[in-house]
């Protein structure tokens, strides 16, 4: 080797290895390319051993590449040292403070609607009943003729929906959930049928879909007296008044015989639930028709049943004070942040049953 490739050697080796020990992440990178890149000194030295002799290539050949590989280790070396600084700084950049309380998100609220489905299911799961449901769509024949509705009856007209194409119909009531209940279980049935129901109607106070609760029990020996009092308990356990007086009023549905309007006792000035002396009408009532019961292969001499229903969109609005049907669908958020309830304060009033 000759004394000038050596004092190359020991000039590079005392500027870059220093160099590199303090660079920065680019001129750690400007360095590299500096020295071991293509046209850089390192290669530049290799290269240049095509010329030599053979001995003196073997010679100086081992030194460039000792030279070669204590300054490919100095860059890995300081190369880690940068990556593990990079990496402190961006994990203290992006700490997360756990224990921060959660901005204050706006909360979503349960629709009124819902919060009476809720109530209702409680109060009549805690009487034993069952809570059922079915399709939007029904055959004519569960949403009218099993219920003792033939093709040419009046209360047709007085139920007038969508028709579908294939001869279905948007069910006009939730009846259709209790036909098929029947059609499928065997008595003793406590049922109750909450749900979307559907007719040809529409101004302030009725919507072309709405919701109703139906109830259906079906024993032996059930009585109007059961009836009385089943609905009597739930209406006081609803509008949260316990000894509300209940009236059944003498009325006609083709499915029940004998059919009652049910009303309830409130002060048709002050709105008071309960109190006063003027009657509400709430739901209908009655006793199983048997012909309904025989539809659905129930004997109707060894079974007998009472049904009845109710509007959801009514018993919304009378307990709280909901003025306009028609605002139930608007999907206003600013009337459900009012009308709404928290969803983390669930349906409490079947408590004490
Ligand atoms: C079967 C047998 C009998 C369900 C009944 C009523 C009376 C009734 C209305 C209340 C308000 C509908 O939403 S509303 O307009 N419902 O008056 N519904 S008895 O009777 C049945 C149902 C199914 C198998």
């Amino acid at each position: 080797m000759t004394n000038m490739l050596a004092d190359e050697l020991n000039n590079i080796r005392l500027s870059a290895l220093p160099a590199i020990a303090v660079a920065d992440a680019a001129s750690l990178e400007e360095l590299r390319v500096s020295l071991m890149g293509k046209t850089g000194s390192v290669t530049q030295l290799l290269k240049s051993l095509g010329n030599m002799e053979a001995e003196a290539r073997k010679a100086a050949g081992a030194e460039i590449n000792q030279l070669k590989a204590e300054i490919t280790e100095s860059l890995a070396t300081r190369r880690a040292v940068l990556d593990a600084a990079a990496l402190e700084a961006r994990l203290a950049a992006e700490r997360l403070d756990v224990t921060q309380p959660p901005r204050p998100e706006p909360a979503g609220a349960i629709h009124p609607l819902s919060r009476t489905m809720e109530e209702i299911a409680a109060i009549f799961s805690a009487m034993g009943f069952a809570i059922k449901d079915g399709p939007d769509i029904e055959s004519d024949w569960h949403n009218f003729s099993a219920l003792n509705i033939p093709g040419h009856h009046p209360a047709r007209a007085m139920m007038d929906t969508f028709y579908l194409t294939g001869g279905e119909v948007l069910r006009t009531h939730t009846s259709p959930v209790q036909i098929r209940t029947l059609l499928n279980e065997q008595p003793p049935i406590r049922i109750i049928v909450p749900g979307r129901t559907f007719r040809s109607d529409h101004d302030a106070t009725h919507s072309p879909m709405f919701h109703q609760c139906e109830g259906l029990v079906v024993g032996e020996g059930i009585t109007l007296g059961h009836l009385k009092g089943c609905l009597t308990d739930f209406l006081s356990a609803y509008f949260d008044v316990p000894s509300l007086p209940v009236r059944l009023r003498s009325s006609y549905f083709p499915f029940t015989e004998p059919s009652m309007e049910v009303d309830i006792g409130w002060n048709k000035k002050t709105g008071e639930i309960g109190g006063g002396t003027d009657w509400l009408e709430i739901g209908g009532s009655g006793m199983v028709h048997p012909n309904v019961l025989a539809n659905c292969g129930i004997d109707p001499r060894q079974y007998q049943g009472f049904a009845f229903g109710v509007g959801l969109e009514r018993l919304t609005m009378l307990k709280h004070g909901i003025a306009d049907l028609r605002l139930f669908y608007e999907s206003d958020v600013r009337w459900l942040r009012h009308y709404g309830f928290s969803p983390l304060a669930p349906a409490t009033l079947h408590e004490g049953f």
